[in-house]
């Protein structure tokens, strides 16, 4: 038996062999394929519609990445990002793709809202939809939808369709890159508890088809600019607050601190998880204010500690139980934070 066969009783069981086969009938007849991914993709979307592409270029089909936005730079090393049509950059080309596509995969994201401003071509789209995804509470906006919160990242269902459609073999070195890319960076290096035994499989029979994965990881981590680092000192040396009796620990960088670091989009990515690095902390909490009145927010919990259903309550946002996101509108970082001071408050005592 090879690996991968070994691997096939363990694929994700949204893979039935019922969307199996709604995929394959989608997929015969050389469509028009689009692949998709929410804004400001990350590693996992990113590399989730690339490993896709590649896996479905190398079996001959017509397929293109439209993205919404671009990426951090840290993920320009990533084969054929140079391919992919990004719709802040060229609006009406990326519209006309999404509209001409027969089918259009939405990959990393479970409701139009959260592909930005690609938002409305994916609704009015004539294209079958078929998303790919493992957020909870998904919409209801797609024909075939795969959805997997206990999946680790949306590049784990990537592979686990290769290998139950037969697929692998179309596994090329460049599509491996890609799928580990968000493996690796979804699962925080492959420590937190949505991994499984599984995960590390599908890992071992990308190496068997020649990934060189530190490559990747050097690639992906071991390239920071200089003035990135010394933000990262700055905001834990100067910036951090630790909630000592809560376990909560916040740090909040408004625009004066970014531009002091020269800071550019991806910057701040990890940060928040030095946060929870820090003994005693049990939540993290990252605000960046990104334009004048608006502050996102990234959180991190261990354990069954649920960060989601905090960003969803407070913030606007949601995500996973130990990874979420959020937003606060029409407000300073001080009315901000005081916002958040609040929230937490709250979440405290209840
Ligand atoms: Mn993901």
């Amino acid at each position: 038996m090879t690996t991968e066969e070994n691997l096939l009783g363990q694929v994700s069981t949204s893979w039935s062999p019922e969307n199996l086969q709604t995929l394959d009938g989608m997929l015969a007849g050389n469509p028009i394929i689009v692949i998709t991914a929410h804004r400001s993709p990350d590693g996992d979307a990113v590399g989730s519609a690339l490993g896709l592409w590649h896996l479905l270029l190398a079996s001959g089909a017509n397929a293109e990445v439209v993205l919404p936005d671009r990426f951090a730079s840290f993920l320009d090393w990533m084969p054929g990002t140079d391919s992919i049509c990004f719709h802040e950059e060229d609006s009406r080309r990326a519209e006309s793709k999404v509209a001409e596509a027969d089918v259009l995969f939405c990959l990393d994201f479970n409701g139009p809202n959260r592909a930005g401003n690609l938002a409305a071509a994916i609704t009015s789209s004539k294209a079958r939809l078929v998303m790919i995804d493992h957020h909870r509470e998904p919409d209801d906006f797609a024909e075939l939808a795969i959805s997997d919160p206990t999946c680790g990242s949306t590049c784990e269902l990537v592979c686990d369709w290769a290998l139950a459609s037969g697929r692998w073999s179309s596994m090329s070195l460049d599509a491996a890159k890609c799928l580990y890319t968000g493996l690796v960076t979804d699962t925080g290096s492959f420590r937190f508890p949505s991994v499984s035994a599984h995960t590390h499989a599908v890992v071992a029979a990308l190496l068997h088809s020649g990934l060189n994965h530190a490559e990747v990881h050097e690639s992906t981590f071991d390239d920071q600019s200089l003035s990135r680092v010394q933000l990262h000192g700055f905001a834990l040396s100067e910036r951090l607050k630790i909630w000592d009796e809560a376990g909560i620990g916040v740090i909040a960088l408004d625009l004066e601190d970014l531009n002091r670091f020269h800071y550019v989009s991806g910057d701040t990515e990890g940060l928040v998880n030095r946060i929870l690095g820090i003994r005693g902390v049990e939540m993290a909490i990252f605000m960046r204010e990104s334009d004048p009145g608006k502050v996102k927010m990234s959180l991190r919990s261990k354990g069954n500690l649920d960060v989601q259903a905090l960003a969803s309550q407070y913030f606007d946002g949601g995500g996973h139980t130990n990874a979420a996101g959020g937003v606060l509108l029409g407000m300073s970082m001080a009315d901000a934070q005081a916002k958040v001071d609040e929230a937490l408050n709250e979440w405290i005592r209840s």
